[in-house]
This record gives C-alpha cells, sequence and structure tokens, in this order.
C-alpha cells in the first residue's frame, strides 16, 4: 500500500512540473506577437546601415558644411515646437496631409511621429525639394530618453547623427543637385538599395 502511495506521489509530482513547464512558452508566444506588431509600424532609420557613394556624391558629401546645417535644423525645430496642432493654409484641403497634422505628437518637441512626416510636412520652405536639414527632421529619430539639455543654445543633434544623416542624404540624392526630390526621398524613406 505505501508503495503504491509513493508511485502516485511520483506521478502528480511529474505532472505539476509538466504543467509548470508549459507556462513559459505561452508567455514567449506573446512576446513574439508583441515584438511583430512594433515592427509593422516602424519608420526606416537610415542611420542603421553604411553607403557606399560614388566619387561624384563623395565630393559633395565632402563639401558637406555641418555648421550650416546645424543652424537650420534648429530654425525648423523651432518652427515646428510653435506649429499648430491642425493643417493651415493649402494642406488643409488634403484630406491625408490633415489626418497626418492632427495625429498625436512628441509632447516635449511637438514634432510628429516619423510616419506621419509627409513630404510635404518635411517641406519647410515649399520649394518642392528637401536639403540635408529638411531631410534629417525624419531621418535623425528622436530619442525620448535623451535629457533635456542645458544650454538652449546647443545644438538639436549630435554631429555623429548630422554625418549620419548626411551620409544617406547624398547617397539617396541620385541626381545630384544636392536636394532629395519626392521621388528620391521615398526610397531613402524604404531603405531601398539604389547603387
Ligand atoms: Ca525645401
Ligand atoms: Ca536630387
Amino acid at each position: 500500500m505505501k508503495k503504491l502511495n509513493a508511485s502516485l506521489a511520483t506521478a502528480s509530482a511529474l505532472a505539476f512540473a509538466l504543467a509548470a513547464c508549459g507556462e513559459p512558452e505561452v508567455a514567449e508566444t506573446d512576446n513574439a506577437m508583441v515584438e511583430e506588431d512594433l515592427s509593422e509600424t516602424a519608420e526606416f532609420d537610415p542611420s542603421t546601415r553604411d553607403y557606399t557613394l560614388t566619387e561624384e556624391a563623395q565630393a559633395r558629401r565632402d563639401a558637406f558644411d555641418e555648421t550650416a546645417f546645424q543652424e537650420e535644423y534648429g530654425t525648423y525645430r523651432d518652427d515646428i515646437m510653435s506649429e499648430p496642432a491642425e493643417p493651415t493654409g493649402s494642406d488643409a484641403d488634403d484630406p491625408a496631409e490633415a489626418q497626418a497634422a492632427s495625429a498625436p505628437r512628441d509632447p516635449q518637441t511637438n514634432m510628429r511621429a516619423r510616419e506621419n512626416m509627409t513630404f510635404a510636412y518635411l517641406d519647410r520652405n515649399d520649394d518642392g525639394q528637401l536639403s540635408v536639414a529638411e531631410y534629417a527632421i525624419w531621418a535623425i529619430p528622436l530619442d525620448p530618453t535623451a535629457p533635456r539639455p542645458d544650454d538652449q543654445n546647443a545644438p538639436r543633434v549630435t554631429a555623429e547623427q548630422a554625418n549620419k544623416a548626411a551620409d544617406s542624404f547624398f547617397y539617396y540624392d541620385r541626381d545630384g543637385d544636392t536636394y532629395l526630390s519626392q521621388s528620391e526621398f521615398q526610397a531613402a524613406r524604404s531603405g531601398a538599395d539604389v547603387a
């Protein structure tokens, strides 16, 4: 009788152990699903790859003026800070632009989420093309954990971020006019290989 009880106890302990083993598998499945959902909405980050430039593109890249870039980029960031959450002017007639404009923005900087940055939004001076600084509004993702700089006149992005944005900019500037057209920007946005 004692022997039977012992084997029953072993059997139930084994069943319990098996049940416990099953639990982590369920949790792993949940995590995988969450990661998949995030990747579907994530915008391509152009700083995550290296770019091989042609000789001509490299010459244009070498002429990139980081100081002028920081000044222009800072001006746009200041403009965006004071921007209303509704589209204005002719943009108000475009339903896609109106939707992108009224979507939630970064609470600290008033920047749109990257997926809501339309070409019209990035083209700050409305000349139908993107400068490096206009492109960088999209190309340099905001770091929500970055501390606010003590000095209000400090550059908004690091030299490394500015130079990485320039690397991809001159890679996607296929016609070499030192601006990105709508189609050139679309290639950059999708992370296309255009070499
Ligand atoms: Ca422009
Ligand atoms: Ca171009």
